[in-house]
């Protein structure tokens, strides 16, 4: 059968300080709820079989009151196109008392044929010609690996395994969220026909059979060079191919080498790049700024860099500093130093003996006042 694998909507994700004017809501979480709605609509009309979301659907354990709206009105998106949604929890949607329900008991009250692990054990759920294997998020590591033996392959239909946590094949990635846990190479067994997983979000195969379908948003900057969207599958051949969905488009800008740069030049270079995009506004943009002393960044003019930002959607700058030189003298213009008066003091924090001290200064103070009468005379 046909399915579409999609992961970590993180419905409720709010940032940034824009305000969509006729909601009064915050514009990245409504951008977040709109784009969600739309990839409905194409992954509806792509008529699978099946729906399969495999964890983070809300980005927190009690979601606000319009994630839900949005995800009911997902649901009678494929109630009315009778498409059954599997899903399960992963770490975002997780508890951290018993005493806080499951948002996703919420779920099971709509008509649409919904399936939902959270009860932290292993379910399973038999569509037609698949039989779904459902490991949700888990209190402990080790549950993970006691919810895996549990697992009775199917003979007649196709087996595919849904769940949410790191591959040890993605050590490198590791996020440090909370209560993210490991799933060994060794479940990432053969014996299933797919696999999907959800925790990761950028787009990746792990293993012949199992794939990251990615989150549909980027979530953070961290993303910024990761492909997004859902998978298409086969869930008997294990075959997937990417599903583009609409989100809100990730810009990285680029590096700007600012050592030779003054403040109000570097501004000039960063609208220049804005310039030149086709969208500024529904953009989430970053710019690189190398090689650039503290200094010069409290330098740059805020209104100007007011203005910058006010263009995107919202502009992330990260910058490499370096450290300023030592510098001897106490006033930034070299014109205003008094050079007389610094070579004395540099000499009197020299520690030498008091007629030699008296010596070099003299000399010392005499060569330097020719040299600036020189240099008045050039002008
Ligand atoms: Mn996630």
């Amino acid at each position: 059968m046909k399915i579409v694998h999609i992961a970590d909507t993180h419905l409720g994700l709010a940032g940034f300080s824009s305000i969509d004017p006729e909601s009064g809501m915050n514009l990245r979480e409504k951008k977040i709820y709109d784009n969600f709605l739309e990839s409905m609509k194409i992954i509806v009309g792509q008529r699978p079989d099946a729906v399969v979301h495999a964890g983070d659907l809300f980005d927190r354990v009690k979601p606000r009151t319009h994630a839900y709206i949005t995800v009911l009105s997902a649901l009678d998106m494929l109630e009315e196109a009778d498409i059954p949604l599997i899903l399960i929890s992963g770490n975002h949607s997780m508890p951290k008392t018993r005493y806080t329900p499951s948002p996703f008991k919420v779920l099971e009250y709509h008509k649409a044929k919904v399936h939902c692990a959270y009860r932290y054990k292993y379910e399973i759920e038999d569509i037609d010609d698949t039989t779904f294997h459902l490991i949700p998020n888990m209190l402990k590591a080790s549950d993970y690996r006691d919810a895996f033996n549990e697992i009775e392959i199917a003979r007649n239909t196709a087996n595919v395994m849904v769940t949410h946590g790191l591959a040890t094949t993605l050590r490198d990635y590791r996020l440090r969220t909370v209560a993210e846990h490991e799933i060994d190479s060794t479940m990432l067994s053969e014996d299933f026909s797919y696999i999907a997983l959800g925790h990761f979000h950028g787009q990746k195969q792990v293993a012949e059979n199992a794939w990251y379908s990615g989150s549909i948003e980027y979530c953070t900057y961290n993303e910024i060079n990761d492909k997004k969207g859902g998978l298409i599958v086969n869930t008997e051949s294990g075959e997937a191919i990417p599903l583009e969905l609409p989100n809100t488009p990730m810009i990285d800008l680029g590096r700007i080498d600012c050592n030779t740069l003054t403040p109000s030049e570097i501004t000039e270079k960063i609208q220049s790049v804005i310039d030149r995009l086709k969208d500024p506004g529904d953009s989430l943009c970053q710019i690189r700024l190398e090689n650039i002393l503290r200094e010069k960044i409290r330098n740059i003019n805020r209104d100007e860099m007011a203005e910058i930002k006010n263009r995107v959607f919202n502009l992330r700058i990260a910058s490499d500093t370096i450290e300023p030189v030592k510098r001897g003298f106490e006033t930034e213009d070299p014109s205003s130093v008094d050079y007389v008066d610094e070579f004395r003091k540099f000499v009197k924090i020299q520690g030498l003996e008091g007629a030699l001290e008296e010596e070099i200064i003299s000399t010392g103070s005499n060569i330097f006042k020719n040299v600036i009468d020189k240099h008045r005379e050039a002008d």
